[in-house]
């Protein structure tokens, strides 16, 4: 009833107003990864600022102005994109689609609608998308790291290569604790913008489990014109993963709903290629072996210092590792239960943590510093 009252004050000063819900940028009726394509080809554009009492990300009608400009082919005014009613469109918008992740709508003006731009163009150079795991097989409670590369085909011009591409994963949740699935977005692609959903990730609410939904785009030019990593997708294996009778199982990943398009806003065809990694259990009449003995690591990613915790101490050595097999950091441990390690010399990427009981017992985490 106070939405509205507030629209019938208005409405008599803004004939041509549009309602949108911020996040919702292509307005199809729910703030998700997809709206980073449609922020993604506003990205820049600059029209009238909301006024109050319509400012604000909350996930409320937001009545505004009309701009100029309209998203190339869906004719989406490039003002449902200004999520937070500045008056331009810039990463601080992307901040609604994070708010409002999974959040639907029915009360925009024009009403939302599926988005659908054109199947239009047409090319034999082929873009493709590759999910490749680190590992070829895996046990319980492992970490599993899906890495998500684009492949740029030779033969297609940067000025028609795609802004942007969006798709969703789908994978047995039975397998990994699906709460803990994180989403790491490419670090330092800054020329990127980005959105992503699973259900225990945190810019997420309440996607189901069993998937993971992941959007990239250029900021009004095309992020896809050279092949390029997009972004780490991390499972935990679950405790339990197999049936009584057998000892391994396949996790799959399944690719749906894959949408790339480029500025134009037109779909384009791309290939997809897919790993699925092997995972194993010991048989035993008992539940899975408990690994040697028990350790934290936080934060995740790693800040200027790696905390490594144990329950109990365990004497030996903690070592470090980068991708390149070289080694940051040796020290001995004696009694400590929790290392404060400093780690604000290291580089962007992966590093390997070896933890070395005294009795011959190790084990090994990676962790990513951005
Ligand atoms: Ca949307
Ligand atoms: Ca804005």
């Amino acid at each position: 009833m106070k939405i509205r009252l507030l629209l019938l004050l208005v409405w008599p000063l803004s004939l041509n107003a549009q309602i949108l819900f911020p996040g919702d940028a292509n307005n199809d009726g729910r703030a998700d990864h997809l709206d980073v394509l449609a922020t993604g080809l506003s990205f820049g554009q600059e029209g009238p600022f909301r006024e109050p009492p319509f400012l604000g990300v909350d996930w409320s009608p937001k009545l505004f102005e009309p701009w100029l400009g309209a998203l190339p082919a869906t004719g989406i005014n490039f003002g449902f994109s200004d999520a937070d009613g500045n008056g331009m469109v810039n990463e601080k918008d992307m901040a609604a689609i994070k708010m409002n992740y999974d959040s639907t709508q029915t009360g925009a003006q024009p009403p939302p609608k599926p988005y659908a731009p054109p199947d239009t163009f047409l090319t034999t150079a082929l873009p493709r998308l590759v999910f490749r795991f680190e590992q070829d097989t895996a046990t319980v409670r492992d970490t599993l790291r899906l890495h998500i590369f684009y492949e740029h085909p030779p033969g297609l011009p940067p000025h028609l290569s795609p802004l942007g591409v969006a798709f969703t994963l789908q994978f047995d949740e039975m397998l990994v604790k699906d709460s803990l699935t994180q989403i790491i977005f490419e670090p330092g692609a800054n020329d990127l913008l980005f959105a992503a959903g699973a259900t225990g990730f945190a810019d997420a609410r309440v996607v189901p489990p069993g998937r993971v939904e992941f959007g990239a785009a250029g900021k009004a030019m095309p992020g896809l014109a050279f092949s390029r990593p997009l972004g780490v997708v991390q499972f935990i294996v679950e405790d339990v993963i197999v049936r009584a009778d057998t000892f391994w199982t396949k996790f799959k990943i399944e690719i749906a709903k894959p949408l790339m398009i480029n500025m134009q806003e037109e779909v384009m065809t791309f290939g997809i290629a897919v790993d699925d990694v092997v995972l194993f259990q010991e048989l035993s009449n008992t539940a899975a072996p408990d690994p040697p003995f028990s350790v934290r690591m936080y934060p995740s990613p790693v800040g200027d210092v790696l905390h490594v915790e144990f329950p109990d101490a365990v004497p030996g050595q903690i070592r470090i590792f980068n991708s390149a097999s070289k080694m940051v950091l040796q020290r001995e441990i004696s009694d400590e239960k929790l290392l404060h390690l400093p780690a604000n010399y290291w580089l962007p990427g992966w590093y390997w943590v070896c933890i070395s009981a005294r009795n011959g017992q190790t084990v090994s985490r990676a962790v990513l510093k951005l």
